[in-house]
């Protein structure tokens, strides 16, 4: 269990955490959607700093901004058929244009083409569809006035010296940018109903701390909470310690090899990763993810006690393109007789072990344990000191059994299973096995 208290902010008892997150810690597969402006020059998400484009320069993509095919209904069948049980957009990213109806700023989507709140819309899909939401909200803002230029901002200086920042950021004000981030923030958790998850992006690496105060993180965690009691929030806002009241951690595109840590307790985590490498629609990016490798990516979270939250781009006329829906589809097919080996599931108990080229999860409600098989084993398969805590093996996308040596032999501790001698038609076959 994961256990720590919010001394800090002091909201909420110890164990309550756990309650609030249970769902979240279920479900474990989630959709991140990155959509904005960026769509439009289709060459990343940080296109803006990228190429230095001036609030000028950019301003073409919001004059041209018309998604005439969005429709979130289609993304929640999407996000559904696959398998995932959340989801999070982008209601701002670093660009600073916004997706919702705030009424602290005129940039965002009701004066573009779009003329209505995206995420009204966005919200409405996916709840029908039964899938929690949340929303991602970027504390960097590269359009806002006020926003302090770093060496992450666009507008970064030639030549990178303190004086050089200074000099740029003469009359800026930092507590005004904050006011505003406060009151959108407040539109967000206040304007859509029940919103499950804030996902806060980002705090500064290596500047200690600096952005908890840039953000007023603690007060923006108590406010949230207060707003939405039962809402999960990340790891983004310069909080270094759990203690001051974060959910969740943030591992970005990496495939998780052991269970992370604060302080020496293992914490929930999330990993969140793209389809190509890019987080907004990139057109020409060549870099796709087989469904194998997606597969992976979540089994593998899964193995290590994480979820997964994989990343679309839709396109600026509004639509997953077909590269991000065939994905989907088959992560679906997948998903529609494996899931069991996700859902409620978590890292095995130390005394299993996953062999080379396998992945272990395990349900400990049911006491089912589900070894992943992500290359073919030929006709054994030995599962050393399991012997004696099995009972029934199988596979799980078709329940058809698993001989094994051992049920006879019960003196061995090797479990040895007798496999088929061609792979099953699944892409990651996976192996239940029934614990005594
Ligand atoms: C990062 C951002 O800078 C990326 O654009 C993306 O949103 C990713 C999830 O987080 O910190």
């Amino acid at each position: 269990p994961l256990t720590f208290s919010q001394k800090k902010i002091g909201f909420e008892k110890p164990g309550d955490q756990q309650k609030r997150m249970a769902w979240w810690t279920n479900d474990r597969f989630g959709m991140f959607i990155h959509w904005g402006l960026y769509a439009l020059p289709a060459r990343h998400e940080w296109v803006k700093k990228r190429e230095q484009l001036t609030n000028d320069d950019y301003q073409q993509y919001f004059d041209q901004f018309n998604p005439d095919l969005y429709n979130p209904k289609e993304w929640a069948k999407m996000a559904k058929a696959a398998g995932m049980k959340y989801a999070v957009i982008t209601s701002k990213h670093h660009e600073g244009f916004c997706l919702f109806d705030s009424k602290y700023t005129d940039y965002k989507a009701p004066n573009t083409q779009a003329k209505r709140d995206l995420i009204k819309e966005w919200v409405d899909a996916f709840r029908a569809e039964g899938l929690k939401v949340g929303f991602y909200y970027s504390l960097l803002d590269w359009h806002h006035p006020d926003f302090t230029i770093d060496k992450h901002h666009p507008q970064q200086p030639a030549g990178d010296s303190d004086t050089a920042y200074a000099r740029l950021n003469q009359g800026k004000d930092m507590s005004k940018y904050r006011e505003y981030m406060y009151n959108q923030i407040k539109e967000l958790l206040t304007k859509y109903g029940k919103i499950d998850i804030m996902w806060l992006d980002f705090s500064y690496p290596g500047k200690n701390g600096k952005g908890r105060d840039d953000w007023g993180s603690l007060e923006l965690m108590k406010m949230m909470h207060k707003l939405q009691p039962g809402i999960i929030v990340d790891n983004r806002l310069d909080l270094n310690d759990y203690e001051d009241g974060f959910d969740f951690v943030t591992p970005e595109q990496t495939q998780v090899a052991e269970w992370p840590t604060v302080n020496g307790k293992k914490v929930a985590w999330e990993t969140c990763q793209t389809f190509s490498g890019s987080w907004g629609y990139y057109r020409d990016e060549d870099s796709w993810k087989s469904p194998s490798q997606l597969l992976q990516l979540l089994i593998g979270s899964v193995s290590k006690g994480g979820n997964l939250l994989l990343n679309v781009g839709p396109t600026a006329r509004g639509l997953f393109d077909y590269r991000a829906k065939d994905a989907l589809g088959a992560i679906g097919e997948w998903m529609a007789v494996n899931s069991p080996s996700i859902y409620g599931c978590t890292q095995a108990p130390e005394e299993f072990r996953a062999p080379n080229g396998t992945m272990l999860t395990y349900n400990p409600t049911t006491r089912k344990l589900y070894l992943h098989l992500l290359s073919w084993p030929l006709n054994k398969l030995v599962l050393p000191g399991f012997n004696p805590k099995v009972k029934y093996v199988q596979f799980l996308h078709d329940n058809s059994e698993i001989k094994y040596i051992g049920k006879e032999n019960q003196g061995s501790n090797d479990l040895v299973l007798t496999m088929p001698l061609k792979k099953p038609p699944v892409e990651i076959p996976v192996i239940e096995l029934t614990l005594r």
